[in-house]
């Protein structure tokens, strides 16, 4: 596929493994289209991409706290009744490199295209689930088991040569309307290599790294994941915290993310001419909330209009409304007039009225997750 700005691991300095490979579309590819074309699709990876050449041999073992542990082919995963969820897939570290501008953080340096929106196609988890005995809504299984774990087969180096593994709740695994996949398409096309042949899987609402690509099993635990990435990355810390006095153990890994905008119409510095400027981006909120409100300001956020929000063309979004995508970003626009240099912002309130930090400067951390500051972007007006 056609990738664009790919960047490696600043800190990564594995002798074993090679750079993964990581990449972001120009953010003006991004508001192109509701639905993100996989081309375009940001690509997240922490250990070489692997290679499933035979489909008939690929199976995904169900084990741990159960009584009947069993292994699935894809024929058997092919035969449960098919979702497709529309379901916007944001990394953690989206906008990093704004935030690592202001102070020094450690990660993937990331614009504002670690995110896309995509028709993911495949079993829902709670319905796997009930192949080992697990029912719909069960927080518990009779012998302990609390949270599933997905483990691939990418082996990282994070990982100390193991594979790429998370966890999330039983109960929300169990709960269909949280619409937990184990996906098989993309944009109505098997999986490509990138993103997780032949299976993955797609938690809506939470941070990316917990949709585990090219599933080779899943477990059922007590504990959540004791895995790096759920236990020694992907929390979000106080910006006191740094490298010398971390304790991991004291914060929980972070699960859905919060809600979050940006301008992909203009990149910084754009030259403009004075008048009327089109103003567009994405917002997104995690845990299903929808978008209620995205604010653009052209003076640096003294004076605010009101963008307009989509998510199908020609359909005005109404949040949380049955006729919206839940888990899908919204698009929105708005032409504003500007008639010296200046510094346009936007923001974004989600249903529950949670709203985005002025600054990044107080939700600095220390791994750069998270940067959900007021996205300005720089114009330069010209005559
Ligand atoms: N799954 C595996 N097996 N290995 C990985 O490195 N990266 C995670 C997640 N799942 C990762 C993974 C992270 S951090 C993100 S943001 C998403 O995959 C990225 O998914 P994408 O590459 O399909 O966009
Ligand atoms: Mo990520």
């Amino acid at each position: 596929g056609v990738c664009y700005a790919v960047m490696q691991n600043s800190t990564d300095t594995a002798p074993i493994y090679k750079q993964p490979f990581n990449a972001e579309p120009p953010r003006s590819a991004l508001v192109s289209s509701y639905v993100t074309p996989v081309d375009f699709f940001y690509k997240r990876n922490h250990g070489p991409i692997p290679v499933v050449d035979d489909i008939e041999r690929y199976s995904v073992s169900i084990s741990g706290l159960i009584d009947n542990p069993i292994e699935l082919f894809m024929k058997d995963i092919w035969k449960l009744p098919k979702y497709v969820v529309t379901a916007t897939l944001q990394c953690a570290g989206n906008r990093r490199t704004a935030m690592s501008n202001v102070k020094k953080v450690r990660g993937v340096g990331w614009d504002v295209s670690a995110i896309g929106n995509a028709v993911w196609g495949g079993a829902k988890l709670a319905d796997v689930l009930e192949l080992v005995g697990i029912s719909k809504f069960t927080g518990t299984t009779n012998s302990g088991g609390k949270h599933v774990e997905f483990i691939s087969i990418d082996k990282c180096k994070e990982e100390n040569g193991g594979p790429y593994k998370a966890s999330i709740p039983l109960s929300q695994a169990t709960n269909p309307e949280a619409d937990v996949l184990l996906a098989y398409d993309m944009n109505g096309e098997p999986l490509n290599r990138d993103h997780g042949y032949p299976l993955r899987v797609v938690v809506p609402g939470v941070i990316g790294a917990r949709s585990v690509k090219w599933l080779d099993s899943i477990n059922i635990i007590a504990e959540e994941c004791q895995g790096f990435f759920m236990q020694k990355d992907y929390k979000m810390f106080a910006p006191s915290v740094n490298w010398d006095n971390i304790n991991w153990s004291t914060r929980k890994p972070q699960m859905d993310f919060p809600v979050q905008c940006a301008i992909c119409s203009l990149e910084d510095v754009a030259a403009v001419k004075p008048g009327k400027v089109k103003v567009s981006g994405y917002a997104a909120s995690g845990g299903g909330r929808g978008i209620e409100r995205i604010d653009v300001s052209v003076d640096g956020g003294k004076t605010w209009v009101e963008a307009f929000r989509h998510q199908k063309t020609g359909v005005p979004y109404i949040a949380d409304d049955m006729n919206s995508d839940k888990w899908a970003w919204v698009l929105f626009e708005v032409i504003v007039d500007v008639s010296r240099s200046t510094e346009i912002v936007a923001k974004a309130v989600d249903s529950a009225a949670n709203v985005q930090p002025e600054n990044v400067l107080e939700i600095w951390n220390l791994r750069g997750i998270l940067n959900t500051s007021w996205h300005r972007v720089k114009v330069q007006v010209g005559h």
